[in-house]
């Protein structure tokens, strides 16, 4: 599926944009699923299971940051990523054996939905070597108005910096950490049915959504499978036992095989701990955390 200009253009940069990625058959049906999430969300009131709810949010006007776990939601969410171009792109980046982390719908209300402070994945969750990416799919049209992905070219060869504030995990940089290279930002706009793809040492962000419509990118984050999770990290995965987490490890391979030999690399670690107060999603993390906000 990619081209070899393409696989050395991620490895370089660390992020990549490929467009066309699934067929418009796939992307209708993703699209139904989710207004169909996003309209049930009317009669929700809290922050539950599923559903992460912005300011403002109300059985008139929903206002979502993120559907979480869609693949856990519904199964057509799970298929996309096992079986269609999706797939192929992966298998590219990572090779035969591949795991799913975690997946999380970002809805961005119209209106003013929340930014994604600038962050590198890799800080929320260490593993034993970095062979990790997380990739977004472009469920609508993604502009310069509606809060799109933004990156750091190359900053995955680069240091990971401080997520802490004041001694907590805040889930984001400092916008004047002189590590944070402003002036080399990428925005990632693009079609429904492209795909962006990120290294996990990638700094990324995104603004708030200024426009009138959502901006939802469904986003996967996956492993090669020989990349193990360092206990202290955030997943659901962590909390269910053994037994659990090995049935749950065959429904996250995506391509292969689980590898039971981790490759242990000499890679940087801090634990994202001690944890904000409220670290149920990234947008918590951030705003219970303090972080500074780089798009103010
Ligand atoms: O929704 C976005 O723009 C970025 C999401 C992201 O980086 C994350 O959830 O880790």
């Amino acid at each position: 599926m990619l081209t070899v200009e393409q696989t050395d253009f991620y490895e370089q940069n660390g992020y990549l944009m490929v467009e066309d990625v699934i067929t418009k058959d796939e992307l209708n049906k993703l699209q139904e699923i989710t207004y169909d999430f996003i309209e049930s969300s009317r009669q929700v009131t809290e922050n539950d299971d599923v559903f992460d709810l912005d300011e403002g949010h109300s059985a008139e006007t929903p206002r979502l940051t993120r559907i979480k776990l869609p693949h856990k939601q519904d199964k057509y969410f799970d298929e996309i990523l096992k079986n269609s171009g999706v797939t192929e792109v992966l298998r590219d980046l990572l090779g035969d054996h591949a795991t799913l982390l975690t997946s999380k719908l970002n809805t961005k209300a119209p209106g003013g939905g929340m930014a994604v402070e600038w962050h590198q994945d890799w800080a929320f969750y260490p593993h034993t070597n970095d062979s990790l990416l997380a990739f977004g799919l472009m469920l609508e049209d993604v502009n310069l108005e509606n809060g799109p992905l933004q990156v750091i070219p190359g900053s995955h060869k680069g240091p990971v910096l401080s997520h802490h504030h004041d001694g907590i995990f805040c889930g984001a940089i400092n916008p004047d950490d002189p590590n944070f290279q402003r002036e080399k930002i990428v925005t990632l706009t693009g079609k429904a049915g492209s795909m962006t793809v990120h290294h996990a040492r990638t700094l990324h962000g995104s603004a708030p959504n200024q426009s009138d419509r959502p901006r939802l990118i469904l986003f996967y984050e996956i492993a090669k499978a020989d990349a193990w999770p360092i206990l202290g990290a955030t997943s659901y995965y962590h909390g269910l036992g053994q037994s659990k987490f090995w049935d749950d490890l065959q429904d996250r391979t995506i391509i292969g095989e689980p590898c039971v030999e981790p490759r242990v690399e000499n890679v940087p670690v801090r634990m994202p701990l001690p944890p904000a107060k409220d670290a149920s999603s990234i947008f918590k993390t951030q705003k219970s955390g303090g972080a500074k906000s780089a798009f103010m």
